[in-house]
């Protein structure tokens, strides 16, 4: 999608922090982090909110979270635990509309997770 952040991320026509990056899936640093893990995780296909996730991507969906266990045991925070977060619309606060995956860790996670 031409005015969507990630999309142009994905393109490298806006600069990030790539960590993974496969042909379904791109791993970047939050620019923005809440903790000191704080990474997203962002199919490449343009999905604008997870309202409009079909059918179809029920391999794309399960695959995200296979990426999340895969990155997590190599970058040594599988163990300690972390967080998946996905905001969806404009009570969430959703801020991009393509959607993510937020995994935050690092540091012990308070047992809030709406505030
Ligand atoms: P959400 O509220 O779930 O839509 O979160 C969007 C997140 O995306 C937010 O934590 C900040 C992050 N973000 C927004 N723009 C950029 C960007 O240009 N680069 C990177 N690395 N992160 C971004």
């Amino acid at each position: 999608m031409e005015d969507c952040i990630f999309c142009k991320i994905i393109k490298r026509e806006i600069p990030s922090e790539i960590v993974y990056e496969d042909e379904k899936v791109i791993v970047f640093n939050d620019v923005n982090p809440a903790a000191p893990i704080h990474i997203l995780v962002v199919p490449k296909k343009h999905i604008a909110t997870l309202l409009e996730v079909s059918e179809e991507d029920d391999t794309l969906i399960s695959y995200i979270y296979q990426v999340i266990n895969k990155i997590a045991k190599e970058r040594g925070f599988a163990e300690n635990g972390f967080r998946v977060i996905a905001n969806c619309g404009k009570d969430s606060g959703q801020e991009v509309m393509h959607i993510h995956f937020h995994v935050l860790g690092g540091k012990k996670l308070g047992a809030k997770i709406v505030g």
